[in-house]
């Protein structure tokens, strides 16, 4: 780094809701050096975590890829040759049309996620298979029951201001590890600690360094949340505080939900739940009390069979008190519809045939070897390219990742910034640009800001960009669109435009646009997003404006009100423990796993075990035990912890397969049967047996 660096902007680019605004420090030499918050933006406040802060170990990694890749050595065998970028293009090319000629255009199968949210770079993979027609890509992966679950109470992806946070009550942290996960949520619960003596709740599986901040902490069973706030609910209509005319003027069916939950005492949610009826009226007369409470709804506890009901359920308690009328008060989980962004030209909207089918990326285990169903009736898929994902290692029921991956007829090409286990088991491997090495624009989930991610910097070596790339093979394929033809910063303008934000002058101009419906519809003051104005108790899932692939699972059985949905995969006499895979503090993902400072602050893949359970399996601290269930076992090392309930077991992180004793990582025992109502993965609703490893 030269003496004197420059401060440059820009945007983070991982897949966290913070999205936060960030000041680089770029050296006269090109290198990166320290990354902060932004202390303008006032979401990120001047906080960014740890990870990305020390970016720089990430950007000049020496074990970065740099050059294109041609598989010499046998599948997943990392023996790999260096090959010109031409060299690899034209050898993808000819692969894809190989396949096509063979099997239809449908065998091609282009598979992407959020490795980066860049709206350009994360997106422009379905312009190309838009025009090709090859397989579209059904994304289910994270947010399939989270978000359902939300819209499906107040009808719009969207709520009260997230820096309202600062100005509550009662901060009720739900089901997200935000110190780990986005950390700036505790920037402003900690600012409405100290400037308003508001109480912090936090609801989760185990007492994570989150909960370790709060007043009042809920250590429940996973998968019984939609219990807790059947029980709350209760408590609310039973003392006082539901209120009468708010329900009235802004809910569907308030006299059938209070009947409903006659039966649901604090006793009943006990019971289910696993606390005590004493925590359960703690926390109801809390939020009772306070009535300006803010409910911050995370993914975690909708990653369970039932984690879409449990997530409607815990929206409802806002609905019950009225919170919403509050500034500072009310439910948010993702901020998504408020950018009304019209990403056509970057998606090759234009070109969508919708008699092509749509694969399930959750089930690319049962897709890759051969299942009927999940390849809807269709041709196999014999080629793919994968680009800002890692599904070798992150998605569920690995073992059928890992065998269909191993065919010998399926062609994989992997874009990546390095050797990941997708990116070993490919025939060709590109070398990718890294967020400052390109130019996109990303939107923020947990708060309300558009914000900037401009090139500062040479790649290294030969690394292209995901724009490129695709451009690349679209005129190798004889794909046409105007899209191709243009730059990632016209990419961005028209988008711009086309969504009304006044294109990319505009958004450079401070680095990022704030985006903040005014109060009375972040707060639905005039009525939620439905015809009729009102919050649904009452899901009506098939009408949930929600783009989908149809009703899957077993939808049937959702609950008609807010309930305890027993679709989880709960513990037997052979599986006696509950599995969640929490996330890891210094990874996010599959991403920061290759860097040194994250990888040895985490140590090595292992299991939280409470005491109690660890003495009856004969398991001492460190021990190396096994995890098993139908779909696979895998074998890491005991962590024991009180902060986890008996009969739970928390692993965090998803490290790489090569960290684990036998390679076999921990997504070996997640299932990737479809969650209702829209499919997606339930992460953390596993059952499994422990044993003592020899
Ligand atoms: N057991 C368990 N499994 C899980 C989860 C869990 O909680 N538990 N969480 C699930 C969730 S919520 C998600 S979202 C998925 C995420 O899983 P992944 O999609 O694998 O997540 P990331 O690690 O964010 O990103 C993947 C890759 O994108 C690459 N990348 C980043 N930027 C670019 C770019 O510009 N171009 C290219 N070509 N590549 C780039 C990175 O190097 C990284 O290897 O994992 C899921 N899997
Ligand atoms: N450091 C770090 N940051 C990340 C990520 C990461 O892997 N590491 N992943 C990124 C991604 S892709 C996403 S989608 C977000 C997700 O971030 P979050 O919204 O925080 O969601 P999760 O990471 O799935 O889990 C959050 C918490 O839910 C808990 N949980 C699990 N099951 C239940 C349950 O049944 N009930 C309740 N109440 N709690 C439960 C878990 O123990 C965990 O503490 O974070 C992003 N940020
Ligand atoms: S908190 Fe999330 S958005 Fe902010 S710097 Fe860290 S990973 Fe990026
Ligand atoms: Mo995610």
């Amino acid at each position: 780094m030269s003496a004197q660096p420059h401060i440059r902007h820009s945007t983070c680019p991982h897949d966290c809701p913070s999205a936060c605004a960030l000041d680089v420090e770029v050296g006269g030499d090109g290198r990166i050096g320290r990354i902060r918050g932004s202390s303008v933006q006032t979401y990120t406040a001047g906080v960014v975590c740890a990870k990305v802060a020390r970016y720089a170990e990430r950007v000049h990694h020496p074990d970065r890829l740099t050059h294109p890749l041609k598989r010499v050595g046998p599948k997943g065998s990392g023996a790999f040759a260096r090959i010109s970028w031409d060299a690899a293009l034209d050898e993808i090319a000819e692969r894809f049309l190989a396949a096509e000629a063979r099997h239809g255009s449908q065998a091609v199968w282009p598979y992407y996620y959020a490795g980066t949210m860049g709206r350009v770079m994360r997106d422009g993979l379905n312009r190309l298979t838009h025009a090709k027609k090859y397989s579209r890509f059904y994304s289910t992966i994270c947010i399939n029951l989270a978000w359902p679950g939300y819209i499906a109470g107040v009808g719009r992806l969207m709520g009260p201001d997230p820096r309202e946070m600062a100005k509550t009550d009662c901060l009720v942290i739900w089901g997200t590890n935000a110190v780990a996960t986005q950390v700036n949520v505790m920037t402003h619960a900690m600012r409405a600690g100290k400037e308003r003596g508001a109480k912090i709740v936090v609801v989760d599986v185990y007492r994570n360094a989150t909960m370790q901040q709060a007043d009042l902490g809920l250590v429940l069973r996973p998968g019984t949340d939609g219990a807790l706030a059947c029980g709350v609910m209760h408590v609310l209509f039973r003392e006082g505080f539901a209120d009468r005319e708010f329900l009235a003027k802004f809910t569907d069916a308030p006299d059938e939900l209070e009947a409903h939950l006659q039966t649901r005492t604090p006793e009943w949610a006990s019971a289910i739940t696993g606390l005590s009826v004493a925590e359960i009226e703690e926390f109801a007369r809390l939020v009772g009390a306070r009535k300006r409470t803010f409910f911050r709804l995370g993914y975690g506890f909708s990653r369970s069979r039932n984690g879409a009901a449990n997530m409607h359920a815990a929206a409802s308690i806002a609905a019950v008190t009225g919170a919403w009328a509050l500034e500072g008060g009310g439910a948010f989980h993702n901020n998504g519809a408020i950018f009304h962004l019209n990403q056509a030209v970057v998606e090759g909207a234009d070109l969508i045939d919708r008699s092509t089918r749509a694969l399930d990326q959750s089930r690319i285990g049962a897709i890759l070897t051969g299942d009927a169903q999940a390849l809807q009736g269709g041709p196999p898929v014999t080629a793919m390219l994968i680009q800002n994902t890692n599904p070798a290692c992150v998605a569920p029921d690995q073992n059928r990742v890992r065998e269909g991956f191993a065919r010998e007829d399926l062609f994989v090409a992997v874009h990546e910034q390095f050797m990941t286990d997708t990116a070993r088991i490919a025939d060709i491997v590109l070398p990718a640009t890294m967020f400052l090495e390109h130019d996109d624009f990303y939107t923020g989930g947990g708060h309300q800001y558009l914000g900037f991610g401009p090139k500062l910097a040479e790649p290294p070596g030969e690394c292209r960009s995901n724009h490129e790339v695709i451009c690349a093979l679209a005129t190798r394929l004889g794909a046409a669109h105007r899209g191709f033809e243009m730059s990632a910063r016209e990419l961005i303008d028209v988008t711009l435009r086309d969504s009304g934000w006044g294109g990319i002058a505009a958004l450079e101009r401070v680095n990022w646009l704030d985006a903040q419906p005014p109060f009375e519809s972040a707060h639905f003051a005039r009525g939620f997003r439905w015809p009729d104005g009102k919050f649904r108790f009452k899901p009506d899932w098939a009408r949930t404006p929600f783009s989908h692939n149809g009703l899957m699972g077993p939808w049937r059985d959702l609950p008609k009100l807010p309930d305890h949905w027993t679709a989880i995969e709960e513990a037997d006499d052979e599986h006696p423990f509950r599995l969640a895979t929490s996330p890891a503090r210094q990874f996010l993902n599959s991403t920061f796993t290759e860097t040194p400072t994250s990888r040895a602050k985490e140590m090595r893949p292992s299991v939280m075990v409470h005491p109690q359970d660890a003495a009856a399996a004969d398991v001492a601290d460190g021990d190396l035990v096994t995890l098993g269930n139908a779909r696979g076992r895998v074998r890491l090392h005991a962590k024991l912890f009180d902060g986890v309930r008996r009969g739970v077991l928390i692993a965090e992180g998803i490290w790489p397969n090569s960290a684990f004793v036998d390679g076999q990582g921990i997504n070996v025992l997640t299932g990737a049967d479809p969650a209702a109502p829209f499919g997606g993965a339930a992460f953390h609703d596993n059952r499994v047996w422990l044993r003592k490893a020899s």
